[in-house]
């Protein structure tokens, strides 16, 4: 088998990392071939970027459009290496790539195909296939102008085996922080998320692929893909340990299950798991309205969030439906 050097591309404002690229590269490195992670903050540095890979000249070149906002410098980044010179193939993924492959496909020639969904599992096939100048099309999970929206789905959950690789650790007061996704998915439905349209289309596709309503239910497809509390654990604590890492971001969709008793397990399960130390832990995070007032599994899960040195636990409105928001609106606001 063939190995070759992939380019990731992403745009990450404020010099954060992108999660999503250490995902990827640690799926490329565990299958063999040798990713490149390239980031750029802004357009200004498009242009140094595309140089450099031009200069590395990989055969396969992966760029993130997670939203329609960051595939503004995405694209112009694709179309700026194209006018450079770069003959590889470029695939792009991401949640917006996603939704709208085909556009993508049909208004950019220099475009070669679109990944859908996760990513780790087809990034690896389609660098083994570039590797050994195999035909891309048929790619589970990779759509082609050929096609290939019917072979979205792809069998196996790579995020739950797959430990990000990490390129930097931002700082923020000096202090190294590390993004962690404990969690993919969530039971929210809310008209105005892309994530949430993702999950409808990927649920659509499954039962259009001919899978039984329990394989979609058992492969956590729709909804929220969990990894064990231990697991997430002994993650935090490698990068404690190894990297001195003592922020640690969670950039899940939802963190905790709907379910107020199932939710309270899960708080305890992290609480209880080996970890940083649980003196210096402490904890921000923003909670439903009406998880931190209402109900009695719900108040609870305020209470233990206060009690293990949750510093910040702010409520927010985002999920809610107005009727929801409404329950707290006083006289005045509703006047
Ligand atoms: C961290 C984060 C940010 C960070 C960093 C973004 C970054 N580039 O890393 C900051 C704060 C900067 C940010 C900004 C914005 N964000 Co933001 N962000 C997130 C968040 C919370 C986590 C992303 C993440 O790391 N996920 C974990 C990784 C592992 O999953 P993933 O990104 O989906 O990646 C997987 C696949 O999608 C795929 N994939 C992704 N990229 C690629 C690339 C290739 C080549 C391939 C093959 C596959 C692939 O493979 C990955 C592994 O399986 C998500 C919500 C979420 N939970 O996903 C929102 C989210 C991505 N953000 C969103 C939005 C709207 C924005 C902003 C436009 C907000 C604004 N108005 O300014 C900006 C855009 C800025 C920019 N230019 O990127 C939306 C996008 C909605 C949509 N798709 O319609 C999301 C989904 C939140 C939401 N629920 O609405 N964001
Ligand atoms: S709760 Fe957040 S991630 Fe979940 S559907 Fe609503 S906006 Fe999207």
């Amino acid at each position: 088998m063939n190995r070759i050097a992939v380019g990731l591309v992403a745009g990450t404002p404020g010099g954060a990392e992108s999660l999503a690229l250490a995902y990827l590269a640690s799926a490329l490195t565990n299958g063999g071939h040798t990713p490149h992670v390239l980031t750029y903050g802004g357009s200004r540095q498009l242009e140094p970027l595309a140089r450099e890979l031009i200069r590395l000249d990989p055969p396969l070149v992966g760029v993130s459009l997670p939203s329609g906002h960051a595939s503004i410098d995405a694209v112009a980044f694709i179309l700026l290496l194209r006018t450079l010179g770069h003959a590889g193939h470029i695939t792009v993924g991401g949640a917006w790539a996603t939704l709208s492959c085909q556009r993508i496909l049909e208004s950019f020639p220099q475009i070669d195909s679109v990944v859908r969904y996760d990513g780790e599992i087809p990034i690896v096939e389609l660098a083994n296939r570039v590797a050994n100048g195999a035909d891309v099309r048929g790619t589970d999970g990779v759509c082609t102008r050929e096609g290939g929206m019917e072979t979205g789905f792809v069998e196996g959950d790579a995020f739950l085996q797959t430990r990000p690789l990490h390129d930097r650790f931002r700082r923020y007061a000096g202090v190294p922080s590390a993004k962690i996704s404990a969690v993919r998915g969530c039971f929210g439905k809310c008209k105005y998320c892309g994530l949430a349209a993702v999950r409808k289309e990927r649920k659509r596709e499954a039962r259009a692929a001919g899978l039984a309503a329990s394989k979609i239910r058992a492969l956590g497809i729709g909804g929220m893909r969990r990894r064990p509390a231990a697991d997430v654990a002994q993650e935090m604590a490698e990068l404690y340990h190894e990297y001195g890492v003592r922020f640690f971001h969670f950039v899940d969709e939802n963190h905790l299950p709907a379910d107020p008793e199932a939710a309270l397990v899960e708080v305890q399960a992290l609480a209880r798991a080996r970890g940083p130390n649980p003196h210096q832990r402490r904890r921000q995070a923003s909670i439903r309205c009406d998880a931190a007032t209402r109900g009695r599994g719900l108040g609870q899960l305020t209470e233990l969030a206060l009690r293990s040195s949750c510093a910040r636990a702010a409520p927010r409105a985002g999920q809610l439906r107005y009727s929801e928001i409404a329950a707290y609106q006083t006289p005045a606001m509703r006047a």
